[in-house]
């Protein structure tokens, strides 16, 4: 299904030049965009969850009257999709750009896809059952690595319009992240991307704030199941080392010891 919208849907749009692409404005911000191959590829796999899953619940990036609320998920089995996570990517053929369908039973992942149709990469992971590229075993190693030799992701998100608040936030984060030194830092896009970076061992950490359920339910499964940890950003309401897919925040590390240092880091008052 994932595999089909890619080829179908995902590809041939993929490849028209950026004046061709139906490409709309969400909430009148520059830096959100949508496709209309976003609302087909959602259409497409939603049809295709409610014939053979006709019991599980639906949540989508884009509008679909039989979405829940991202605040309203709850314990039932519920398929979370963004359809095209990148999509400003996408328009404008940067290949950073996946598909990212994620299982949630009592909120928590236990089926994650990502499906680059780009350089064709589908990553998977079952809860307690390990994680995989293309079939092969994914495993995260990160001896001996401190965040000075991480590689560090992270986004300005669709703050396109930002406020100024939001964006010196980000900015001194990124201060203080470089004051401490680290090998790195990356934006890529693409929230679901950039979790597989941290399974395939390219980056050591990834942190956002402001993201959805939608961008990041399969990549913390599958974070996890290579051997990685998830988190949520500090100040959030929930204690260390737990996780809420829709907590609106995620800080995913090699390692608990990385994001430790990190949050030392971030929270440090000079
Ligand atoms: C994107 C996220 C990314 C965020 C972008 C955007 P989309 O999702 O994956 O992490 O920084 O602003 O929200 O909108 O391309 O599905």
């Amino acid at each position: 299904m994932v595999l089909e919208a890619g080829k179908d849907l995902f590809i041939p749009n993929y490849l028209k030049s950026i004046q061709d692409k139906q490409v709309d404005i969400k909430d009148g911000n520059t830096g959100n965009l949508v496709t209309q191959t976003d609302r087909n590829i959602q259409e497409f796999i939603h049809q295709k969850l409610k014939s053979n899953f006709p019991n599980s619940k639906f949540m989508g990036e884009e509008d679909d009257p039989e979405n829940i609320a991202e605040e309203d998920l709850g314990d039932e089995a519920t398929w979370i999709l963004d359809p095209i996570d990148g999509t400003t990517n996408f328009v404008h053929q940067f290949n950073f750009t996946v598909i990212s369908l994620a299982m949630c039973v009592e909120k928590n992942p236990v089926i994650g896809l990502i499906y680059c149709p780009v350089t064709e990469e589908l990553f998977e992971a079952i809860v307690g059952k390990g994680a995989s590229l293309n079939g092969r075993p994914l495993k995260i190693n990160a001896n001996g690595l401190d965040l000075i030799q991480s590689l560090v992701i992270t986004e300005f998100g669709a703050t396109g319009n930002g406020s100024e608040e939001s964006v010196k936030k980000r900015m001194d984060q990124l201060t203080k992240l470089v004051r401490h030194g680290v090998h790195g830092i990356r934006m890529l896009g693409s929230a679901a991307f950039n979790l597989t970076r941290l399974a395939t061992n390219s980056a050591q950490i990834y942190f956002e704030q402001g993201i959805h359920a939608w961008d990041i339910a399969a990549g913390a499964l599958i974070v996890r199941e290579a051997g990685g940890v998830v988190s949520e950003l500090p100040n959030c309401v929930c204690e260390r080392g737990l996780f809420r897919v829709n907590g609106r925040s995620i800080v995913a590390a090699a390692s608990q010891d990385i994001i430790d240092e990190f949050v030392k880091v971030l929270l440090a008052t000079k």
